[in-house]
């Protein structure tokens, strides 16, 4: 049994840009928990980011053209614009064309071409559709919700489309994603190299193509029920996330979706793959609208004296060894994806306050490289020189109140005891100056304008209600103190 991994190109699934480059596969000696697969780019499409390879996070590219967006007016957008994917289970019986390359170390003869069985594997896992509809079968959820979790902490929207024309999965990018035609991301299955010693779980080509190929001769290794189907579930979301453009990153024990060999100490996307993601498609603020502008901002509430409001608490973590960043409940994750990126959040007050804001780069230092390379210690924390801003609707215009960028990367941006008034519209507003992602925390926290006479006593009393307070779940994800 080989005790340690080794790297190849997979030539045969890259176009010729890519070789040598992001599209690898990984082969995994540790038996049982193994996850051999490669993610390799189909044809490049006119007009596609296709070949900017992005240095952050071993990303490869975006989606470009999808069943809904993109089309006649041109691609999706850039890094960090929302996109909606759809995707299908394919029929038993659709063809699916082999192409993992023969491996004589491991006597395997490459990949044959063979019908899809990937339905009656999940059938006889967790039971068959009873309508017929793959909506309505036991194991739809399982699959549904592993797109999910991505979606949960991105800009991306998931669509189970109804239709599938019957057209082999191989590696060419067509069939494209249609309304009522084909989905975006076609999931099959069929044997690939048996369940025996180190071996293929899954495959999966990167955009836009992002069809996926499961091999059903391990149903024994997906039919562990351990952590609600982990194994299946983070075999699954682990390929969503080369169909969505990521490659792999090599962790070096820190818990990472990403990485050639499936962990299954973790359940779903970790730091890393989080920002990676939100570096492709921007945080979940990003989408049905965005709120890069002041009309779309993400509605804080009204406060008064007392009160506090923070958004991006789960991001605030530190790394410890053996502990996973990340749940399915960690999805107040907020970012800016790049200089592009503005996030405005609206407040009123209900009386004259003070405001005082911060605004805090957040992320843990943890291992990460390519996966040919030694994984260094990388400081999520120091990826973006963040801006705060504060400005107001006075109706005729939204003009600045105050701003904030007085440190660089890694440090806190702060606003300090600005007066606000009622009837007002304000709006916080954040950026970057870098051309990365940055995950941060805001908290905003609100104090009684001090009355002449016995102005320090009462400041001193509200700072004591403050802190006395105790949080609550607020709208949006976000937290909002009780009035004390
Ligand atoms: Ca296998
Ligand atoms: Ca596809
Ligand atoms: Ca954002
Ligand atoms: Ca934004
Ligand atoms: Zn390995
Ligand atoms: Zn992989």
């Amino acid at each position: 049994m080989p005790t340690r991994c080794f790297i190849f190109a997979l030539a045969a699934l890259c176009c010729a840009l890519m070789v040598g480059d992001a599209a690898a596969c990984a082969f995994c000696g540790r038996a049982g928990d193994c996850l051999f697969d490669s993610a390799g780019a189909g044809q490049e499409e006119a007009g596609s980011e296709a070949g900017d390879n992005y240095a952050e996070f071993q990303i490869f590219r975006r989606w470009t053209y999808t069943a809904t967006d993109g089309g006649s007016a041109g691609p999706t957008g850039s890094r960090g614009e929302p996109v909606t994917v759809t995707w299908r289970v394919i029929d038993d019986g659709t063809p699916i064309t082999g192409v993992l390359p023969a491996d004589p170390e491991r006597e395997f003869e490459g990949e044959q071409d063979s019908p899809s069985n990937l339905v009656a594997m999940l059938d006889g896992v967790f039971g068959a559709s009873a309508t017929g509809q793959q909506a309505d079968a036991p194991w739809f959820s399982y699959i549904e919700r592993s797109f999910d979790r991505w979606a949960a902490v991105s800009g991306l929207t998931f669509v189970h489309e109804l239709a599938d024309g019957g057209a082999a999965i191989d590696s060419t990018n067509a069939p494209y994603g249609r309304p009522g035609r084909y989905a975006d991301v076609r999931i099959g299955g069929h044997s690939i190299d048996g369940s025996s010693g180190a071996n293929t779980l899954a495959y999966n080509y990167f955009p836009d193509h992002s069809d996926m190929v499961v091999d059903t001769d391990n149903v024994a290794f997906f039919s562990n029920d351990f952590g609600d189907y982990r194994r299946l579930r983070n075999t699954l979301m682990h390929e969503i996330g080369h169909g969505l453009g990521l490659g792999h990153v090599s962790a070096a024990g820190s818990a990472a979706l990403m990485e050639p060999t499936l962990g299954v100490t973790f359940d779903g996307p970790q730091y890393d793959d989080v920002l990676a993601v939100q570096r492709l498609y921007g945080d979940a603020f990003e989408k049905d609208g965005g709120n890069d502008t002041p009309a779309t901002a993400v509605d804080a509430g009204e406060f008064q004296r007392g009160e506090s409001w923070a958004i991006g608490l789960d991001g605030d973590v530190s790394f410890a060894a053996g502990q996973p960043f990340f749940t399915a409940e960690h999805t107040d994750l907020v970012s800016v994806d790049d200089i592009s990126d503005l996030d405005y959040y609206h407040l009123r007050v209900l009386e004259p306050v003070l405001l005082t804001a911060n605004l805090k780069p957040v992320g843990p230092t943890y291992q990460e490289s390519a996966v040919d390379e030694t994984a260094e210690p990388f400081d999520a924390s120091e990826l973006g020189d963040l801006e705060l801003a504060l400005y107001e609707d006075l109706s005729s215009a939204i003009v600045s109140v105050a701003a904030s960028d007085t440190v660089g990367l890694g440090l806190t941006e702060r606003l300090r005891r600005i007066e606000l008034a009622p009837g007002t519209d304000y709006y916080v507003r954040v950026r970057s100056q870098t051309a990365n992602v940055q995950m941060y925390r805001l908290d905003l926290m609100f104090q009684a304008v001090p009355e002449p006479a016995s102005a320090w006593l009462l400041a001193a009393a509200v700072v004591c209600g403050f802190r006395g307070s105790r949080a609550q779940r607020a709208p949006l994800d976000a937290r909002r103190s009780a009035v004390p």
